[in-house]
């Protein structure tokens, strides 16, 4: 089959693929695009701006590709990076990796070298097999060689990423492709739009009987949402769910707010209860991988019978056995259980549900006093309490958050009110992640946004705060400055700093100054509260620079236990 571009007769309208991607993606309902542009995908930036359409041009690809990523997760569409070839798509092939690994749809596309040379190992520019190295890391990768494909390779990218389990689909555009020309009549018709993209699974009866089987015969019944729950945005069928069935329920980081933090179902804190004392766990949207133990060992003390709500088949049985898989798309399975539970209610679990929300309000009732203990210096929890009694006032507000103490301290503080206002460091716990999910959040929700990141997590991507100020996103960044990773008072050895430590003059303020955007320091929970209301009431683009007792934190927050010590040596 001859890839030379077809002869096109004198005086015909023409297209070019550059104009045919852009036709493509339109079509498919993109209008935003997140990126880095350069050799040799600039044009396209230009391209996409002067038809009106949005390009946010980041500092550095593995941001734009964490804000695709987030806009996908956000929207249902797949998020769209741009990137130029070889170190543009290894950038964008981190966030490529983390979209698929959280089952966020998003397409990379990246400008690469001539097949001819690469197959050769010339030594073309930027030369990469960027095809294949991207193979691995996401659920498709696809190369277009000729103006006439890309319609199809545009269709084929949407409907892999948004289909089944979502995640990251790579489309390899070797440069002169952008400029090859063909008709533009028959480049018309070889654009189309896929129908029902991300088609409804339907689980079969029998296994819908079997789990609600399990769930009539339960006595202390569980209900665990993860982020495919929130993802699937069915959030009233969800709430009906749970009210229907009075079962306690308790969220994964990014299913908080998916039923309110608030809701006298929810079972946030009394999560250890009720892993260990739960017979009957009706997972929706969760994988039991580290997150959950593995579905094993001292977190799920007594026997467990897992029910598993999976649009993925072979997540069933990835760890534990599962005693009714229902693989099917969130709302299809959570309707069907619903008519076949209906009106289905046990003074059994009624029982267990009263202890579940004892124990949940007396956990929180404790915390609620160390939030407003006062300290010398602020500590995680005095300033996490006053960052939640302003947030308290906007449930709309979408939350990101990144960090080790900074991350388990605000998921554990900041309560959630709607669905999918709280993203985080997912699935692979990534740090980095945060102004890249800030910018996305902020432009495909139009609301504010708040970012708590801890210091060592904001420097990984502190350079795109300037992409934040430059759109004028209405995003308070606050920076947990406790001066290191983890804290900010180990020792530091003879003749050099300790390799945990920042520059304890670090100023986060002024570097927002410095950037475009408002910066003010505070070391009270008081000047903090002050300080994060008028941040969001001006809608500027603002740093907080939290000064947190660099005694506050521990070792990797809450998963301290996954550290490797030497024992060598030691006494
Ligand atoms: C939860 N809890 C609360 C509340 N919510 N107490 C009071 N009030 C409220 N609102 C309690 C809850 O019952 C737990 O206590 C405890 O707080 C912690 O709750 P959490 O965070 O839900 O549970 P846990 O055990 O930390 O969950 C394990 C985990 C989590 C692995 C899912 O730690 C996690 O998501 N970690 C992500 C780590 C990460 O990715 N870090 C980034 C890289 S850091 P008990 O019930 O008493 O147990 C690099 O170093
Ligand atoms: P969490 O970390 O919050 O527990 P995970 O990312 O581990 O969530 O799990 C999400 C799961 O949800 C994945 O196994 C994915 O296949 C599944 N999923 C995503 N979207 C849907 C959907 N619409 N319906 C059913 N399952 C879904
Ligand atoms: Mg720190």
């Amino acid at each position: 089959m001859s890839n030379a571009p077809a002869v096109v007769p004198e005086g015909v309208e023409l297209t070019d693929g550059f104009h045919l991607l852009m036709d493509a993606l339109e079509l498919n309902g993109i209008t935003n695009i997140y990126g880095l542009l350069g050799i040799p995908v600039t044009e396209i930036g230009r391209m996409w701006q002067a038809r009106g359409n949005k390009f946010y041009s980041f500092r550095n690809e593995q941001n734009a590709g964490y804000a695709a990523s987030v806009a996908g997760y956000l929207t249902k569409k797949p998020g769209v990076c741009v990137t130029v070839s070889a170190p543009g798509f290894l950038n964008g092939l981190t966030a490529l990796a983390n979209a698929t690994t959280n089952c966020f749809p998003m397409i990379l596309i990246s400008g690469s070298s001539e097949r001819e040379i690469v197959d050769l190992q010339q030594g073309d520019y930027e030369e990469m097999d960027q095809l294949n190295i991207a193979r691995p890391h996401c659920k498709a990768s696809f190369r277009i060689n000729r103006p006439e494909d890309i319609g199809v390779a545009v269709v084929r990218a949407v409907r892999t990423a948004l289909s089944g389990r979502p995640g990251g689909v790579y489309l390899d555009i070797p440069a002169r492709l952008f400029s090859t020309v063909m008709s533009a009549e028959e480049g018309k018709k070889s654009l189309w739009a896929p129908v029902d993209p991300a088609p409804a699974q339907i689980p079969a009866p029998s296994a819908v009987q079997r789990a609600a089987e399990l769930i009539k015969n339960a006595k202390k019944p569980l209900i665990l949402f993860g982020k495919g729950a929130a993802y699937a945005q069915c959030d009233a069928d969800i709430l009906a769910f749970v009210e229907e069935t009075g079962i306690p329920f308790t969220p994964m980081s990014m299913a908080k707010g998916l039923v309110s933090d608030l809701h006298p179902q929810c079972a946030a804190a009394a999560r250890s209860m009720v892993l260990q004392e739960s017979d009957v766990v009706v997972l929706v949207g969760a994988r039991l991988n580290w997150l959950l133990a593995h579905g094993k060992g001292k977190t799920w003390g007594v026997p467990k019978k897992f029910i598993q709500i999976d649009i993925q088949a072979n997540e069933i049985d990835s760890n534990v056995q599962i005693a009714a898989p229902l693989v099917g798309d969130v709302q299809s399975c959570i309707n069907a259980l619903r008519a076949e539970l209906k009106g289905y209610k046990s003074d059994d679990q009624a029982a267990w549900a009263k202890a579940v929300a004892e124990k949940h309000n007396t956990t929180r009732a404790k915390l609620a006093g160390k939030l407003s203990t006062p300290t010398p210096v602020m500590n995680y929890h005095n300033s996490l309490g006053a960052i939640r009694d302003v947030l308290k006032n906007y449930p709309d507000i979408c939350l990101v958050n990144e960090g080790a103490n900074a991350l388990d301290n605000a998921r554990m503080v900041i309560d959630q009110y709607q669905p999918r206002k709280r993203v985080d460091t997912g699935t692979w716990g990534v740090m980095g992640i945060g102004m890249g999910s800030a910018a996305a959040a902020a432009v495909e929700t139009g609301k504010p946004v708040v970012a708590i990141c801890g210091d060592s997590a904001f420097g990984f991507s502190a350079m795109e705060y300037e992409t934040l100020t430059r759109y004028n996103l209405p995003v308070t960044v606050i920076v947990m400055n406790n001066g290191g990773i983890y804290r900010g008072d180990e020792a530091s050895p003879d003749h050099q700093f300790s390799c945990m430590l920042f520059n304890p003059n670090t100023r986060y303020d002024q570097l927002s100054i410095a950037l475009g955007g408002e910066g003010v320091r505070v070391n009270t929970p008081e000047e903090l509260a002050k300080a994060l209301e008028a941040s969001i009431k001006s809608g500027k683009t603002t740093i907080i620079d939290a000064i947190i007792d660099p005694a506050a934190g521990v070792e990797s927050g809450r998963i301290g236990n996954l550290n490797i010590v030497s024992t060598i040596g030691k006494k």
